[in-house]
């Protein structure tokens, strides 16, 4: 079998993905997800002019070669658009191989670990009270654990709630920046906690998403306040470029901590795992190097009892998510799954057999992924150039989104 043909569709319904498909000899095709937020286009030229010739007339079954041809044959390794890249190649050739050998992409990872994967979804609100509602209506759904963000007092827009015109925060254009102040949002987020549990009882799990905006200090001070609630996680408290500043964190804290949705290779969690400074690794299927790259990432976490809890927000297409329910069926150490639902124009792009049902996600039995991209609907959705903000603080200083 030799691959004949590989393409690169961009396409945005509801809002921006970036696929590649790849056709072979045996008529049998596959595809992979490459989307990277804000940055779509710079993958699709690195799949369109550099990748993609390089992958036609070889063999498909040979995933390991091909992804080490990939990532070695650059020269210059590593990063998202690299391996956003490569993880929509390897996605879409394991693919294949499912579908040529007739059976489930969870199978050729090993068989099922679990019946169906924890999800999380998404609870948010303008207001305190707004945002209680939302986590006891996604409860009345099934949903066994819920992130919970809501806009703090005296801050107009933040990160994961609805904008005041009702919108959900997405990327946009123009590019724009939203105010931001620590103080304000330190003091209010375990009033939150505590009302938010107060009406659930104590069986639910609770997340939040710090999303990168506090010091270590800061974060220690938090996740100590908020050890009463018990949550689940609290997500990137700090920036995780200098790793060493997580010590301070779990010097101070019994908080569960997540991180890693920006990482790409398992080089970017490996002081973090290999001290135990961290106890959920969020990297997702499609920003670090595809299924081949994220089973060694695993398998790396699991030794520290480190377990995964892969990033799912909407901008990663209904095709990553394919592979994250067949990845999270068949690894050992997969705790949980992000879900936020994709627009409904992208679920008619992306046909797709995977489900969520009470509170869990199955990927289903169809062979390979289970999932497709419909080329004729994708055409009538062009690309709609879009950025995510930027926060400014209250004195006037750039800080994280
Ligand atoms: O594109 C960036 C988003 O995917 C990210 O901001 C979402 O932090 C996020 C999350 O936890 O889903
Ligand atoms: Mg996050």
């Amino acid at each position: 079998m030799k691959i004949t043909d590989a393409r690169v569709i961009v396409t945005s319904p509801g809002r921006n993905y970036v696929t590649v498909k790849i056709e072979t000899t045996d008529g049998v095709h596959g595809v992979g997800d490459g989307t990277l937020n804000g940055r779509e286009l710079a993958v699709a030229s690195y799949l369109e002019d550099h990748l993609l010739p390089l992958i036609v007339g070889r063999d498909p079954d040979d995933i390991e070669d091909i992804w080490q041809m990939l990532y070695k044959g650059a020269y210059w390794r590593r990063g998202p658009v690299t391996m956003a890249a490569i993880a929509a190649i390897d996605v879409a050739l394991w693919d294949i191989k499912g579908k040529v050998l007739g059976t489930p992409l969870w199978n050729l990872l090993g068989g099922r670990s679990r019946t169906g994967v924890l999800v999380y979804s998404h609870a948010s609100g303008r207001r305190l009270g707004e945002a209680v509602d939302k986590v006891l209506e996604l409860q009345a759904q099934g949903y066994k654990a819920i992130r919970v963000q809501c806009v703090v007092p005296g801050i107009e827009e933040m990160y994961g709630t609805p904008h005041a015109d009702g919108e959900a925060e997405d990327a946009t254009l123009p590019f724009v920046e939203r105010g931001w102040d620590t103080a304000s949002y330190l003091r209010f987020v375990p009033e939150l906690f505590r009302s938010v549990r107060t009406a659930t009882g104590p069986e639910l799990q609770l997340l939040h998403d710090a999303h990168h905006r506090l010091t270590p200090i800061e974060a220690a001070g938090l996740g100590r306040c908020l050890e009463d609630i018990g949550l689940f996680w609290l997500e990137d408290p700090v920036p995780a470029e200098p790793q060493a500043g997580y010590r301070i964190i779990r010097q101070h804290t019994t908080t569960p901590i997540a991180v890693g949705e920006v990482f790409n290779t398992v080089y970017d969690c490996e002081q973090l795992v290999r001290e135990q400074l961290i106890d959920f690794l969020r990297m997702s299927i499609v920003h670090a190097g595809g299924v081949t790259h994220m089973r060694k990432v695993a398998a790396f976490a699991e030794i520290y009892q480190v377990r995964l809890g892969c990033h799912g927000a909407a901008d990663l297409s209904p095709v990553t998510m394919a592979a994250a329910a067949h990845f999270g069926i068949a690894t050992h150490n997969v705790a949980i799954q992000e879900y936020a639902p994709h627009p409904a124009q992208a679920n008619e792009v992306f046909p797709h057999e995977w489900s969520v049902k009470d509170g869990y996600l199955t990927p289903g039995d169809a062979p390979g992924l289970g999932v497709d991209i419909d080329e004729h609907l994708a055409q009538q959705f062009p690309y709609a150039r879009a950025y995510l903000p930027i926060s400014r603080r209250t004195d006037g200083t750039m800080g994280s989104w």
